[in-house]
């Protein structure tokens, strides 16, 4: 402002600088009267799932327009009088440790929570407004999925998605945890849950998949969840002979009948399975005889004499006998000598 005046001999200005100092003189109010959330069942707490935001026109820059809210009282008071928590400063609404954990939609479903505003950083002298807030509780579809059964060596093509989670609520991002090769499972944006390579039920015939949802900013939202993956098994394994060959001994003297040796191959897929289910066969013996000499008995493996007598035979003989599974996939040859004198 620019002043001046007049004597009766010099004309005389000066400046007058004129503040106008803040007066608290504007009461907080709630941008909107209502407010609306939703708080998903499973979030853990202190995650914020809304924010109540109020405005005052005095200066920013003063305590006359420092705001802090107040979570006045909630309605219904079950199953606890204190599920909510309000950030004094920031006016996010979060769950608290007993509404974390007693949250039921089906024991209530709504709450009304009557808030307050205040400026003067809260003090007594505040003006202050109120509001509403209420809060739809809403059941969540973050659940452990159901366990899914694959088989191993699935031609493809790869990825395959085998499952599929979801959090209902605000903003989340997935990952995986657990026990298994980097990559071997991955989750998309969405929470679809691939298999990225064929599965060996040798090297590990089941998985445990611990789902995490966290915020954009790492914050974990909710418990993880769980998938089982069991793999089954196909027949890709061949029965083999733990030794490539035996030697016994067979008495001149010996009956029909009299059990020689036991030969036992091992199969390495699943022992609940047809795919071990093994068969032995006799399928040459050299020398050759005119006669039946030996058997072998197809489920126990035992060979035995079959010959009346080993009277007149020759002093050494080599049998060769196979082992299949009950597939006959990998019918795999083992040769079996043994000597007789
Ligand atoms: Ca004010
Ligand atoms: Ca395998
Ligand atoms: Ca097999
Ligand atoms: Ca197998």
């Amino acid at each position: 402002m620019q002043v001046s005046f007049r004597t009766s001999e010099h004309r005389q200005s000066f400046t007058v600088e004129v503040c106008v100092i803040d007066k608290n003189d504007n009461v907080p109010t709630f941008i909107e009267e209502s407010m609306r959330g939703s708080v998903q069942l499973g979030l853990l707490k202190g995650i914020p799932f809304m924010q109540v935001e109020a405005l005052d026109r005095d200066d920013r820059n003063t305590a006359h327009a420092e705001l802090r809210f107040i979570l006045m009282e909630q309605t219904p008071r079950i199953p606890s009088s204190q599920m909510f928590f309000i950030n004094s400063i920031t006016g996010e609404v979060s769950l608290t440790e007993e509404g974390a954990s007693t949250l039921d939609p089906e024991m209530c479903g709504r709450y009304k929570l009557s808030v307050m505003v205040k400026d003067m950083a809260g003090k007594a002298n505040a003006f202050f407004s109120s509001g509403i807030v209420t809060v739809e509780v809403t059941g969540n579809t973050w659940a452990s999925p159901d366990p899914v059964r694959l088989q191993e060596n699935l031609p493809g093509p790869y990825p395959i998605p085998i499952s599929q989670v979801k959090w209902s609520g605000s903003q989340a991002e997935y990952s995986l945890e657990g026990e298994f090769p980097e990559m071997l499972f991955t989750i998309s944006r969405e929470g679809v849950i691939y298999l990225n390579a064929p599965l060996d039920r040798e090297t590990q015939d089941q998985f445990q998949i611990s789902i995490v949802v966290e915020r954009p900013d790492g914050r974990e939202i909710a418990k993880p969840v769980e998938l089982r993956v069991m793999v089954g098994d196909a027949n890709d394994n061949r029965p083999t002979f733990p030794q490539a060959q035996y030697h016994t001994v067979v008495k001149e003297l010996s009956a029909r009948g009299t059990e020689i040796l036991t030969v036992q191959a091992a199969d390495n897929d699943d022992p609940k399975t047809d795919n071990v289910r093994i068969f032995y066969r006799l399928v040459g013996q050299i020398p050759e005889s005119p006669r039946a000499l030996f058997r072998v008995d197809r489920d126990s493996g035992v060979i035995s004499v079959q010959a009346d007598s080993m009277e007149g035979t020759a002093p050494q003989y080599t049998l060769t006998i196979t082992a299949e599974d009950a597939k006959g996939d990998f019918g795999a040859m083992q040769n079996t000598a043994f000597f007789l004198l």
